[in-house]
């Protein structure tokens, strides 16, 4: 299944299907409002790296001048879907292309009908390029009138980034307008180009801030106008003359047809790469290919300055800052099937390398100190207050900024494994050993020795867990530091037989003196690891002593246990808001027997706040779950992750797509039931799990670039079956 579909408008939903039917290409997102607009629309365009500064939130990608708006006049009456009648109604996006599509037959107020079909994409092959055309089959005779704009009246909720600076017209069929940023000083420039199937002129009205091309047309019966605007645009990112780039974008497609085959090719080459079947399940199928889609429209291909943020480019959430979900959550997808794209983001960190030293340094350590949320610089833009969930009139005060120091061992997890899949030894040389020891180096630098524990770990941070704050030796962030050392260790010992003149660079630019890597041996080797004998880990210092809880208890309900107990409270009780030692036993396997992986998720499992806590636990728990070989409670975990966004079973969709969980979706179909496991010497094999009703999983991964396809047949849809390979 390659569709999403919506035969029914319905205005409550609205901001959701704006979302989940977002376009994009890795340049830009658009939201999937509608050409003509809707009252109450959450309209938005968001183009990479193009930030600007905002109270509280500290910068925020600023909402593009739309490109979209299209209005349709029959016979004097404007053609809007808060008026008249919706006679039929589809919507549909198709993954296979990018292409979204909406058909509306319509009745005017007055009786005027006609049935209109919009379709979009944002081209692939060319980023600067948008493409909308508009048919348009009256049932009756008459005029119709069409007004395409390119509108700079727009904000972020309220907030406008946008000085509108200059527009005009360049000939018969193009205008253009151009605006700068109030704070960053970012010029971005549209120009749109009409091609229309009537012979009638444009005339140009020179709204302020919104150029507007007009034509109108004599209409028949049963005869069809069709009108193609296609949108140039560029940043001053892009180019020093951003004005001329957009217009020649604009100038450059011969037709509809021609722009719509490159397209197609070009997403033909993306899912050549990543496609993943299941038979047997129409939804899982789509849920993965969907959490593609927007993962891949996220992508940045040609621009390593930027990250996605935790919405991708689809919403005003998380205003378009990245998290620790790029290196956990999303990095694998790219590096297992696009390694290009996955470099680019680990580019982004190591062009970011200054500004988490700053971070680090300002609060008096050394290394790199990444910033929790990170936006165009790398300096960290994690709010410090934000309104409080329960009483919007108070303010709750954010710590992750200060106390999320994990972040850092993550970049480092995923530049480490971005080598090892694909044996790019000379970007590790540049670029990634720096990662993994400038980290190793802020973690050597931030460890504690606690005397009565007899050990090295880390006092007032938070892990994953976010409902527990200011804890002790979080065991998530203890044995990702650990590893991030030992790694860095290995790392610089490597350098050594491969790159000696880089090593020794190294070692002289980052005063990496015996003594100095004498320590982090001792601070690795004696890292505090609160294991009970029976391998069950607490999640941190006291956490055993916590009030345990009954979740079921709490059911039915339709809010999180933070929303119910309240940030403080919370923090005395077990229930965690996502896996936190699960999550660390995943990502290390060869550190943990099955044993212990079993005795922690027996514990931890009925103390996750599943439903409510984060988006983020899920697709993780899903994996873990088939792990333990239960693929039934996989499964139901693995579907509250393909519907956050599908379903809107969490009523925040409209905020934008959830990053970190779609990344999630495509881990735990090919590491989860799948079994993919990838060793790191290159060898690979798969232990499929596959949920009884389905009947066949396929998918594609890329390794020390060969690609592999895997087959797995469910023929007696309960053994498993077992793959295995070597590069
Ligand atoms: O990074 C996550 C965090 O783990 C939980 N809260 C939301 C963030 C962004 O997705």
């Amino acid at each position: 299944m390659w569709t999403l579909t919506e035969n029914t408008f319905d205005p409550a939903s609205q901001h959701h299907k704006e979302t989940i039917f977002t376009i994009g290409n890795g340049y830009l997102s658009t939201r999937g409002a509608l050409e003509e607009g809707y009252p109450g629309e959450s309209r938005a365009t968001f183009v990479h790296g193009v930030f600007d500064a905002a109270p509280i939130v500290v910068t925020e990608l600023a909402n593009a001048p739309d490109w979209l708006g299209l209005q349709i006049v029959l016979n004097g009456e404007k053609f809007s879907l808060a008026q008249g009648q919706i006679l039929e109604y589809h919507r549909q996006l198709d993954l296979l292309t990018g292409l979204l599509t909406r058909r509306v037959r319509w009745q005017s107020p007055t009786g005027q009908t006609a049935v209109i079909q919009f379709e979009r994409f944002a081209s692939l092959e060319d980023e600067h390029l948008l493409c909308l055309r508009c048919q348009i089959t009256p049932e009756f005779e008459g005029e119709i009138e069409l007004r395409a704009t390119l509108n700079g009246h727009v904000d972020n909720q309220g907030l406008r980034h946008w000085n509108l600076t200059r527009q005009g017209r360049k000939n018969g069929q193009t205008a253009w307008l151009e605006a700068l940023t109030r704070q960053s000083g970012i010029t971005l420039a549209l120009a749109m180009r009409l091609l229309s199937s009537a012979r009638s002129a444009f005339d140009y009205w020179d709204a302020e801030g919104q150029p507007t091309l007009r034509q109108v047309v004599h209409a028949r019966p049963g005869e069809t106008v069709t009108l193609t605007k296609f949108v140039g645009i560029a940043t001053s990112r892009d180019s020093d003359h951003p004005l001329a780039l957009a217009l020649e974008h604009a100038a450059r497609p011969q037709s509809w047809d021609s722009v719509l085959e490159a397209q197609r090719q070009a997403w033909a080459r993306e899912w050549q790469r990543c496609e993943v079947s299941i038979e047997g399940d129409e939804e899982a199928e789509l849920a993965v290919r969907f959490s593609l889609f927007q993962l891949l429209i996220a992508a940045p291909r040609h621009d390593s300055r930027v990250n996605i943020g935790a919405k991708t480019l689809s919403g005003f959430g998380y205003r378009g800052h990245a998290f620790w979900d790029t290196e956990i959550f999303m990095l694998p997808v790219f590096t297992y099937t696009a390694p290009h794209i996955a470099r680019n983001l680990l580019d982004y960190r190591y062009l970011t390398l200054p500004a988490a030293r700053q971070k680090a340094s300002d609060a008096g350590y050394e290394g790199a100190w990444f910033a929790w949320e990170s936006a165009d610089t790398g300096e960290e833009v994690t709010p410090t207050w934000v309104p409080d969930f329960q009483d919007k009139k108070k303010l709750a005060r954010v710590w992750t900024g200060d106390l999320a120091i994990h972040i850092s061992a993550d970049v480092a997890y995923g530049a480490w494994q971005y080598w090892r899949a694909t044996g790019e030894d000379d970007w590790y040389i540049r670029c990634g050993a720096e990662l993994m020891l400038e980290t190793a180096k802020f973690f050597a630098s931030r460890a504690e020795w606690q005397e009565e524990r007899n050990g090295y770990g880390y006092r007032d941070v938070i892990g994953p867990d976010e409902y527990h704050d200011h804890v002790n030796n979080n065991a998530y962030t203890n044995i990702l530091a650990q590893w991030n050392i030992e790694t860095a260790l290995e790392t610089l010992a490597w350098l050594e037989q491969t790159a000696p003149q880089r090593a020794a660079e190294l070692k002289d630019s980052l005063n990496l003196t015996p003594e100095r890597l004498a320590r982090w041996r001792d601070i690795a080797a004696r890292m505090i690891l609160n294991q009970r004998p029976d391998g069950l880990i607490e999640q941190f210092d006291g956490y055993f002593n916590l009030t345990d809880v009954n979740l079921a208890d709490y059911e039915p309900r339709t809010r999180s246990m933070h929303e119910i107990f309240g940030i403080e409270a919370a923090n005395h009780y077990q229930v965690l808001k996502q896996p936190d030692v699960l999550m660390a036993l995943y990502l290390l396997p060869e550190r943990f027997t099955p044993e212990q992986v079993r005795v922690n998720y027996d514990y931890y499992t009925p103390r996750t706040d599943h439903t409510y806590g984060s988006s983020l636990g899920p697709s993780m728990q899903a994996i873990v779950a088939c792990q333990m070989g239960d693929v039934e409670a996989a499964y139901e975990h693995f579907i509250r992750a393909a519907r956050a966004d599908l379903r809107d079973v969490r009523g925040n969709a409209g905020d934008g797509i959830h990053a970190a969980s779609a990344g999630g979706i495509w881990q735990a179909v090919v590491f989860g039931f799948g079994g993919l496991r990838i060793h790191s010497d290159g060898r690979w094999e798969t232990h499929s799990r596959l949920p009884r009703h389905w009947k066949r999983l396929a998918f594609c991964f890329t390794l020390r670039g060969q690609q592999h396809t895997v087959t797995q047949d469910n023929l007696l849809h309960h053994d498993s079956i077992l793959h295995r390979g070597t590069r």
